[in-house]
């Protein structure tokens, strides 16, 4: 334990400095509806290769970190600068682990980093979104990670989330990530990262999508929004494909837009003959460029390459695309010839699509704590996190739960919605509790609810009577206040240090030791699905022409 808290602690210094010492990429921008050059203002279009292996294979939740084995990079970094890449997407990154090796390697490569900030474990439910403190945590713990690097062209704060027209509320969740991701970066001084949605193309949705991404306030909406297109297959056209239509669609779109996945498999090998016309004066007025997916082939049959062990072979596949993106010449605008771009409106809601502006509030650590300590009646930390559940259940059949609930329809969100699934089960036990008499039984519960003494610190006053007995007020979070807890180098040791005294805390009114791991512990209050747009599948799953 001690040891790894210090080599996490050593990584995270290392990669830092690495990062300033190393980098010679520019960094990107955005600009109106492109993505340019900081340094002289060029236009960049994005040439990228999804870059993962498989993060669902295995039984457990672990993942093959791609930027965390130097070994791996060098062995294939050749192979992508052959395709003429300068970005790679990654899926899911380990913020145990050190990544300054690849991401120098990377960037001597010219080669760009645009990473998703979910993973298989902590990422938005679509049938059933949250946007919360465990979430906050795991997304600003890569952002920490990687702001360092020039070479990180931006974050996607979600994929493939609202996938069809039954799920669009969960889009206000990923929204409020948008934001709060944002103001994380601004308020921790941070070098300016886009940071965008990669979507599904869905025809029912995905113009409103788009649309609501990057409607609003600029602090709010997405710097750029990707979509996963797979509509031209085999040898096909431009008006035949459906690109002439989504480049119609798409062509006032306020901010940039590309194929954040693209490259249908099912004629085999792949030509790849849609290359010209994404790089051709047809679709660069609207279209930034595409990352072809992916690099590694796998049971999905959509590799570039095949690996073994220190070798790599090039596929049929590699060659096309090799011989098509040397062949293009996009013309390049300049950031001072950019046109300004009309604000996007957001989308009207209807039958397709039914997600609030409204979005989530922000989630404060502070307000979380102050409910907590105020509380009489809360869940034994014995108690399994998966009986939350049917705790939930009977308790919110009794009373009205709204003030740990959310919903990305009405845009009515409860106070404590953002709070961990143990401070919000105790939430409402408590509100049970009172309701019934404030007597010890009526915090029994079958033994798994726990007296404590309640308390209100001055400073937490307001926030509760703003809040209100119900949890309905209106308080927001502010990124300010939310005490950030640092991932990166804490979370190996958080394990240690909360169950060291779990025992004997279910009668005390200490606040709980709050920390990354202990979020990821209590995690599944509600029915989860497993994960949710794993990237990888999602490329198979959507070959639905
Ligand atoms: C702008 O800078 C980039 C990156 O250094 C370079 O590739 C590009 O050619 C430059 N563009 C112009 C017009 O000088
Ligand atoms: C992240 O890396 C750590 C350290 O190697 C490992 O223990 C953990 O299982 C990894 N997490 C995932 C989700 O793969
Ligand atoms: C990286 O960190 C160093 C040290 O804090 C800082 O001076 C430098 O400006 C940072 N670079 C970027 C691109 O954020
Ligand atoms: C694209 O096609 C859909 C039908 O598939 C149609 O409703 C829509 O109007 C078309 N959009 C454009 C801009 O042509
Ligand atoms: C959100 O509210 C709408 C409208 O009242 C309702 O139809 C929907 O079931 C609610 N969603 C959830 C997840 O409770
Ligand atoms: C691991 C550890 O030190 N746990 C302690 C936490 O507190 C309880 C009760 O106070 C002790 O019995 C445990 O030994």
């Amino acid at each position: 334990m001690l040891f790894s808290k210090f080599a996490a602690g050593v990584l995270v210094a290392a990669g830092a400095f690495f990062g300033s010492a190393h980098a010679s990429l520019p960094e990107i921008e955005v600009v109106g509806n492109k993505f340019f050059y900081k340094s002289n203002g060029s236009q960049f279009y994005i040439k990228g290769i999804a870059y993962q292996s498989d993060v669902t294979s295995s039984s457990d939740s672990s993942f093959n970190d791609p930027l965390a084995d130097p070994t791996a990079c060098k062995r294939d970094i050749p192979y992508l600068q052959e395709l003429y890449t300068n970005v790679v997407r990654v899926y899911a990154l380990n913020v145990s682990l050190d990544h300054s090796e690849c991401m120098e390697m990377l960037d001597d490569a010219g080669i760009y980093v645009i990473a998703d900030l979910s993973q298989p474990d902590e990422s938005i439910d679509r049938d059933d979104p949250e946007w919360n403190l465990e979430l906050f945590n795991r997304y600003t713990g890569v952002v920490d990670l990687f702001q360092n690097y020039t070479n990180v062209l931006g974050f996607f704060a979600g994929n493939e989330v609202s996938n069809d027209k039954t799920n669009t509320d969960a889009s206000a969740f990923v929204k409020a990530a948008v934001r709060d991701t944002k103001a994380y970066i601004k308020t921790q001084g941070y070098r300016s990262i886009p940071v965008g949605y990669s979507a599904n193309d869905d025809k029912d949705i995905r113009v409103d999508l788009a649309d609501y991404f990057a409607c609003g306030d600029s602090d709010e909406r997405a710097d750029f929004f990707g979509i996963n297109m797979y509509e031209w297959c085999g040898d096909s056209s431009y008006s035949t494909s459906g690109y002439e239509n989504a480049t119609d669609s798409y062509k006032n779109l306020g901010i940039p837009i590309f194929f954040s996945e693209y490259g249908c498999n099912q004629v085999t090998p792949r030509k790849f003959t849609e290359v010209g016309t994404l790089y051709g004066s047809k679709m660069t007025g609207v279209w930034s460029g595409g990352i072809v997916y992916q690099y590694f082939e796998e049971t999905n049959n959509y590799g570039l390459v095949s690996v073994s062990g220190s070798s790599v072979s090039t596929m049929d596949d590699f060659n096309s695309l090799k011989s098509q993106l040397g062949s293009i010449s996009p013309s390049t605008a300049n950031t001072k010839s950019v046109s300004s771009v009309s604000a996007t409106s957001c989308p009207s809601t209807g039958a397709d699509w039914s997600a609030s502006t409204n979005l989530p509030p922000t989630p404060d650590e502070t307000i979380c704590n102050c409910m907590y300590d105020s509380l009489s009646c809360v869940i034994d930390s014995d108690v399994s996190s998966s009986d939350y559940s049917d705790l939930y259940s009977y308790v919110c059949d009794e009373i009205d739960c709204a003030g740990i609930t959310g919903n990305g329809t009405t845009g009515k969100y409860g106070t404590y919605s953002p709070c961990t699934d143990e401070e919000r089960l105790s939430f409402v036990l408590n509100l049970y509790y009172e309701n019934n008499g404030a007597s010890k039984s009526a915090c029994s519960f079958n033994g798994k609810g726990s007296i404590k003494s309640a308390k209100t610190a001055s400073t937490c006053s307001s926030v509760l009577s703003s809040a209100g007995s119900s949890g309905t007020g209106s308080v927001s979070g502010t990124i300010a206040t939310t005490k950030h807890t640092d991932i990166t180098n804490s979370g190996s040791t958080a394990t240690a240090s909360d169950s060291s005294n779990s025992s004997g805390s279910s009668s005390s009114s200490t606040s709980k030791s709050k920390s990354g791991a202990a979020r990821q512990a209590s995690f599944g209050f509600l029915t989860k699905t497993l994960y949710i747009g794993s990237a990888i599948a999602i490329g198979v799953g959507l070959i639905v022409v």
